[in-house]
């Protein structure tokens, strides 16, 4: 009797495994699930001024990623910037790549990083919502919607 519970048992045992191993493997074509962005903004100025994008970059997942650049359809070029004050003068400079480590998210906000917007393809107004994909080091990008707000906004 022991003996055929124990077989009956250990194919729902075997089942069971197998449907772990496949849990852990199907996240691996959904790479950017580990990877949370909110509060995507970006403020517009008139004219030829760039847009400034920010957002919050949550990495839920076990190791460093590494944000390397961004684009979109709607401006001619984007660039990672940091906002910088040395001694009340105020400057930016390029950023070619930013870790953000497992648990540690990252704020791009006023005074500090942000997607440096330039040549706007067309005019955005604000409301609108623009895609904006931002590029990684070794794993697939992220396509985010970003909306825009006026230049007053935080
Ligand atoms: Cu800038």
């Amino acid at each position: 009797m022991t003996q055929i519970i124990r077989r009956k048992g250990f194919p729902a045992t075997a089942a069971m495994l197998l449907a772990t191993l496949v849990g852990g493997v199907l996240p691996l074509n959904a790479q950017a699930a580990d990877l949370e962005v909110s509060d995507a903004r970006m403020r517009v100025l008139p004219g030829d001024t760039p847009a400034a994008g920010y957002f919050r970059l949550d990495n839920n997942g076990s190791r460093t990623v590494v944000l390397v650049g961004a684009q979109s359809q709607a401006f001619g070029r984007v660039e990672l910037h940091r906002s910088m004050s040395d001694e009340g003068m105020a400057s930016m400079e390029a950023v070619d790549r930013l870790e953000v480590p497992a648990g540690e998210p990252i704020e791009f906000a006023p005074q500090g990083y942000h997607l440096m917007l330039m040549q706007a393809v067309g005019e955005i107004a604000v409301g609108d919502r623009v895609e904006i994909t931002l590029q990684f080091e070794q794993r697939e990008s992220l396509s985010v919607e970003f909306e825009a707000v006026p230049p007053t906004s935080m």
